[in-house]
Parts: structure tokens; sequence; C-alpha cells
């Protein structure tokens, strides 16, 4: 009899849960997203044109690859909020037939935060492409989250950033500059805002076409100095010591005493330290404190050239107190490379960098996790390693346990 009972509720609550499973079907929508190009390109239709879909609550993601009419397909979406990156690389005969300049592009589109509901009728997203010429300098890796030391406290003076040499051909590394980006890496405090330049009238309309910037370090030089050959590649570190010492920080993963560059902030009270085996690079503009820290949360990084840094505009954050200094405008012609790490994968919003220079975004799991940022490798020729470039963050980085500098594993 109790034997009975239980075999009857046993098929009751099977057939629940069939039932359940029969009259509950988990709602999909079909959403379509519509790739264009340039509105100064001789085509509408950005065929051919990548177009992915990342869900923001679990990362996982969905490619579909544009018509002739330019659009996107994507079938059985589950409402939710979404990440949407289109990527088209433009050969040179492409680029030649569609602007009349034959030079290989990268076109980017991005819009994050994408809330999908579920509606009767296919929605349709449209997605302007932009981009810049490739050039041939590519920030390799990028180590910003910092360590814990074995008493538990937070270290980031072993941060550092890698510059490669992507080309065939030797650069001349005089003069290049390294700059980060104003505003905050996400919602870190729940008063934060993406930076100000992105919703102020009076820079909202040309944010897409500058990167503002809070501090400026340059390889000095001139002309045909600091030869980098293909392959090779410079560490910039925010000190060029061996971090790994008992002094500093034993669990940090890396020992910069033999970097290239180190960014020495001269003060009067010798706060931070110059190592006098790696050489300093030039500060050119400085708004931060007591070095180049930057933000263990995820950091906007430029490199770019100027021939005049005097006529870059400097802006006043918008509502900033007169006392704050102003931010540097780069236009984003000038920059060569771009990285942008945010918080985490809901951070969309707070990013700083134009979506021409980068689609996307990196994040790590945590501050002070010793976690890096290393840009994946395309094809090998030969011993040259061709780096993978297609001006997005998200897919060209990936996320490394620990630093390699000037490595590959
Ligand atoms: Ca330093
Ligand atoms: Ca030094």
């Amino acid at each position: 009899m109790k034997y009975a009972n239980l075999f009857i509720s046993l098929l009751l609550m099977v057939g629940w849960l069939s039932s359940c499973k029969q009259s509950d079907p988990v709602p999909t929508v079909t959403l379509n997203v519509r790739a264009l190009y340039p509105a100064t390109y001789n085509q509408p239709n950005a065929s051919g044109t990548r177009v992915t879909l990342t869900n923001t609550a679990d990362a996982t993601s969905t490619t579909a690859v544009a018509d002739a009419s330019g659009q996107a397909v994507f079938q059985g979406v589950l409402p939710g909020t979404y990440n949407i990156t289109a990527n088209r690389s433009l050969t040179d005969a492409e680029a030649g037939t569609l602007t009349g300049i034959a030079k290989r592009v990268e076109l980017n589109a991005a819009q994050n935060n994408v809330v999908i509901m579920e509606t009767p009728t296919p929605r349709t997203i449209d997605l302007r492409l932009s981009g810049s010429a490739l050039g041939n300098l590519v920030i390799k890796e990028v180590y910003y989250t910092g360590s814990k030391t074995p008493a538990g406290s937070n270290y980031f003076s072993d941060q550092f950033v890698e510059i490669y040499n992507n080309s065939t051909d030797t650069v001349f590394l005089a003069g290049l500059c390294i700059a980060d980006t104003y505003g905050v890496s996400g919602l870190i405090n729940p008063t934060n805002r993406p930076t100000e330049f992105s919703s102020s009238s009076l820079t909202q309309g040309t944010f897409q076409q500058n990167v503002y910037v809070s501090n400026i370090w340059r390889i000095p030089g001139t002309g045909r100095q600091r030869p980098l050959a293909p392959g090779q590649s410079i560490i910039i570190a925010q000190d060029g010591v061996n971090h790994k010492e008992a002094a500093l920080n034993p669990n940090s993963p890396v020992d910069l005493s033999k970097a290239d560059w180190e960014t020495y902030n001269e003060r009067p009270d010798g706060r931070d330290a110059d190592a006098p085996d790696v050489p300093n690079l030039d500060r050119l503009y400085f708004t931060g404190s007591l070095d180049w820290l930057i933000t263990v949360f995820g950091p906007g990084l430029i490199i770019f050239r100027t021939d005049n840094f005097d006529a870059l505009d400097k802006v006043a954050i918008p509502g900033a107190p007169a006392i704050i200094l102003p931010r540097i405008r780069v236009p984003n012609a000038l920059v060569i490379d771009a990285f942008e790490a945010l918080q985490n994968g809901n951070s969309g919003d707070f990013k700083r960098i134009p979506t021409a220079l980068d689609a996307g975004f990196a994040f790590a799991d945590d501050t002070y996790s010793m976690q890096s940022f290393r840009r994946k490798t395309a094809v090998t020729i030969g011993s040259r390693r061709v780096l993978q470039d297609t001006n997005n963050s998200t897919t060209d980085f990936e996320k490394l346990a620990k630093p390699t500098p000037k490595a590959f594993n």
C-alpha cells in the first residue's frame, strides 16, 4: 500500500514535470542585425560582416554572417541582455572598391547592454560600422590587475604594458606615445557613471571620434632612433625593478628589472624611485599621483603619435571643479592601437575608447588576481608571430592566469 502510494506519487510528479515542459516552452525571439558601411562608402549594406551576440549574464555567444542585404539573422534568441559586436575586415581590393583607397581596413561596431524582450515580430537593430587603417605596432600584453602580498595586501607596482612590432619592417619607436583613458571602468561604487565625456552635451557629439586621456608618456628620441625589429617587443614597466624581491612582493609574478622602459614620475618627495638600469619615458602629461598607476579595475590604453603635442586640445572634464586638471583629447586618426578592459562583462556602457578603435573590452575575474591579457597569435610565418588585430579587445586578447612579459607561454 505504502509502495503503491509512492509509485502513484512518482507517476504524478513525472506527469507534472512533462506537462510543465510542454505547456511552457522557453520563449525565444528572432533578432535581425543589419550591418551598414560608414556613410562615406559607396554601398550601404555590409555583406559578409560577422555579427556576434554575447549574453551578458553567462558570456555565451553566437555569431552570424550578414547576407547580401547586410542582415545577420539570429533565431531562437533567449530574452535577456546582450552585447552586440560586428566586424568586417576589408581587403585592399575591397577597400579600394568601397572607398577609393586600396588599403586594408578593419571595420567594427558595437552596441552594449541591448535588452531583448519577448516580442511576436522579429526585431531589427542597425549597426553602423566604423574603422581605421591598420597600424604596425600593437599592444601585445597588458598586466594591470596587480598581485597580493604574502600578508594579503594589494600590490600594484608590478603593472606593465608590452608593445609589439606586428609588421614586416623595422619600426622606429622614438616619439611613440602611450596614454591611459579618463573614466571609471564599471559600477565599482553605486554612484559610478560612464565617463562624462560620453554624456555631456559639450562632448557627446564627437565622443566616438576622440580618446580622452589622463596621462601621456613618450619614448625619447627623434627620427630613426629606437629601432624595433619585426616580431620584437618592448616592456614599459610602472617600476623597472624585480618585484619578486622580499622587500617588494615575493608573490609578484614578474621581474621587471630588465624592462626596456619605466614610467618614472619625478616628484620633490621622491615617492617614485628611479630604477637606474631602466631608462625613463618622457612624462608628457600627468594627472595622477605617485606613479603611473593604471586602474586595476580595467584601463583603456592607446598608443599614438603626434608631431605637435601642444596642438592637442586640453578639455575640462564636464561638470568637474576647476581644480581638476583637464584631459587631453587625442583624435582617432592619431591612434595606432588601443586596448580596453572594464570591470566585468556588464560594464559595456563604461567604455571609454571609441568603437572604431576597439569594438570590445576585456575583463579580469578580480582585482589583484595576477591575471594578464595577451593578444592572440593569428599566424606564424617562419619564427615571426603575426598577432591578431581586429580592433576588438574581446576577441583579440586572451586572459592569462599570470603575465608573460616578452613571451607567449
Ligand atoms: Ca615608476
Ligand atoms: Ca629609471
